[in-house]
């Protein structure tokens, strides 16, 4: 079965003056369905097409790098899209604000872990909260359209929430200043659906 480029619950428009609509347009109709069709073509035919996006994530090193760059492309815009929302931002909620508080130090240490995060992936790459496997939350990042879920990262976990750290994520509205896009992009994360995720894969 092929993938599909996934449908955002909001407009292009919506996630302004955080992150500006034309982006949004390009990112996600031209960047994440160039990921999509390029992943389509790279297991068309073969057995990959049975596996699903986790299940190819988790043996990612056995593919080919087309598979490992578009298939990582097509997980993490996916995610991506979905830790968004307008009506957003803020302090987190729910567990996930309890496990925060206990296992990272509190809101703001790991706001600006997560920012050092994304400031110190040189060229391209993502910042990552993860559920290790003991169930405990982790800070990372990961290079290129690699993530957590991979067998040879070197961050492993489930990622509740990514921030794309390419500069086609901020370019057009933020220049060179991926400090400033970093900033804004917490004034639209989705902490409801994040808790949910969190919820969700912690053991
Ligand atoms: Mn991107």
């Amino acid at each position: 079965m092929a993938f599909e480029l996934p449908k955002l619950n909001y407009a292009y428009t919506a996630l302004e003056p955080h992150i500006d609509a034309r982006t949004m347009e390009i990112h996600h109709g031209k960047h994440h369905q160039a990921y999509v069709t390029n992943l389509n073509a790279a297991i068309s035919g073969t057995e990959m097409e049975k596996l699903s996006l986790e299940q190819m994530m988790a043996t990612i090193s056995k593919y080919p790098a087309a598979v490992r760059n578009n298939g990582g492309g097509h997980y993490n815009h996916s995610l991506f899209w979905e830790i968004m929302s307008p009506d957003a931002g803020g302090l987190p909620v729910g567990e996930v604000a309890a496990a925060i508080d206990k296992e990272l130090g509190g809101f703001d240490k790991f706001k600006a872990d997560f920012i050092q995060a994304g400031a110190t992936r040189f060229g391209s790459g993502w910042a990552w909260l993860c559920v290790k496997a003991d169930g405990t939350l982790c800070v990372c990042s990961t290079p290129n359209q690699d993530n957590p879920l991979m067998d040879l990262a070197d961050c492993k976990g489930q990622p509740i929430l990514g921030m794309d750290v390419w500069e086609h994520a901020y370019y057009l509205n933020y220049q060179n200043r991926r400090p400033d896009y970093m900033n804004a992009f917490f004034n639209v994360i989705n902490w409801k659906k994040v808790n949910e995720l969190y919820l969700k894969y912690k053991k």
